[in-house]
């Protein structure tokens, strides 16, 4: 057994590596691109996790300093910059399985991201909940920050032995400062619901919702897609009517889901839109992400449709818990109009990629859409070495 010297020695040890990965700096790495700036690390792992979340420090209790509990990944987060702190919600999910929201924090956006010392106490209204994950915050006008997450249960209608079958609802939650959470009634459906997203203004007088209607836990089956519904009361929100505005097409990078990122960004050309597309292929599902504009005055009505994706995974990116994954539920606009695209890869660990507004603009009205057949890609290359020419 370990002597107290030795536990208290291994204590500071533990304490010195957690806190150099926490002040390590970012480096950018090479665009081939132009569009975003990536970053050599990524911004939050399982491993920044404080470590009172994980061990029992006390000798008595603990005397071979045994890990306790266990985190496995941080990922999917929402964000906001609120009071000159750029801040994550991350979805934190531990050994068992299950994941949690817990805020993290840098003064740059960029890199030494510190999580609060305790996780978000999501008020427990729902006794059936088994899992949370995957918040959108949005900076409504009505002068809340509105949480809207994934909140699964099990499917009661399962045949017995089915212990899989899941049933996906969106949980809502406002706050002013990330600390005291209001559980407001879950969205009411009357099909599945995940990555539903709060418009920031009112349309109409009404709050504005993505959403994206699906079958089944996993499949969006007859969801046609990205969809946008009107709420009287969002302190009882229900889906009523769903327009379907950002659909799935066959053979591009949506053809079999997709799903709202972060709320969108306000530009004078209108609406800046981050989602993930997801295609089948022999290696599983592969989730990229896409960009796409709105009307200004009529956010449900899409202006602008860059062909392809946007970001896709690469490098150690590719591997992970589900690889082949890249997807994004939070970014930044500061007040010098940068954008911070928070995205995590394959649902293992958060990254950072910084852009501007304008150069967001420009990629969305600039890139040629999907033509769907590949004689339209061809023609498409051609316009472009012609005017090289
Ligand atoms: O595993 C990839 C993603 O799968 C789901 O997303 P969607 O329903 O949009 O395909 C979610 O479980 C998401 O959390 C996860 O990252």
């Amino acid at each position: 057994m370990m002597s107290k010297i030795e536990f208290d020695l291994k204590v500071t040890q533990l304490k010195a590596i957690h806190e150099s990965l926490i002040q390590r700096k970012n480096e950018e790495i090479d665009s081939y691109f132009g569009f975003y700036t990536q970053y050599k690390y990524p911004i939050l792992t399982a491993a920044h996790a404080p470590l009172e979340w994980k061990y029992d420090f006390n000798y008595e209790s603990n005397p071979h300093l045994m890990q306790r509990i266990g985190i496995n990944a941080t990922l999917n987060s929402g964000a906001i910059l609120l009071n000159g702190k750029y801040l994550l919600v991350v979805r934190v999910e531990g050994w068992d399985r299950k994941s949690f929201f817990a805020v993290a924090e840098s003064s740059n956006g960029i890199d030494q991201w510190r999580f609060w010392e305790y996780p978000v106490v999501l008020p427990d209204t729902e006794p059936t909940e088994t899992n949370v994950y995957d918040m959108r915050l949005t900076k409504h006008e009505d002068g809340w920050i509105y949480g809207i997450f994934c909140s699964e249960r099990k499917d009661p209608n399962a045949p017995a032995g089915d212990l899989s079958s899941a049933i996906a609802k969106a949980g809502i939650v406002r706050t002013k400062d990330l600390i005291t959470w209001e559980r407001l009634p879950d969205l009411k459906s009357k099909s599945q619901q995940r990555n539903v997203v709060l418009h920031p203004e009112f349309v109409d007088g009404k709050y504005a919702l993505y959403t994206r209607p699906q079958d089944g836990f996993i499949d969006a089956g007859s969801g046609g897609g990205l969809g946008w519904a009107l709420v009287d009361d969002i302190t009882k929100a229900e889906v009523k009517d769903e327009l379907i505005i950002e659909e799935r097409i066959y053979h591009t990078i949506k053809e079999v889901k997709n799903g709202q990122g972060p709320a969108p960004i306000k530009t004078s050309r209108g609406w800046l839109h981050l989602a993930h597309g997801v295609r089948g292929c022999a290696a599983g599902l592969r989730y990229v992400l896409y960009m796409f504009m709105t009307d200004l005055h009529e956010p449900w009505r899409v202006i602008a449709r860059p062909g392809g994706h946007f970001m896709a995974p690469h490098g150690e990116e590719r591997v992970g818990d589900v690889s082949n994954v890249l997807f994004t539920n939070g970014w930044i606009r500061n007040e010098n109009d940068e954008v911070f695209i928070y995205y995590a890869s394959s649902d293992t660990r958060m990254h950072v990629a910084t852009s501007t507004v304008e150069k967001l603009v420009d990629y969305c009205l600039n890139t040629p859409e999907d033509g769907f057949r590949s004689s339209a890609s061809v023609n498409t290359i051609l316009q472009l070495i012609k005017k090289n020419k």
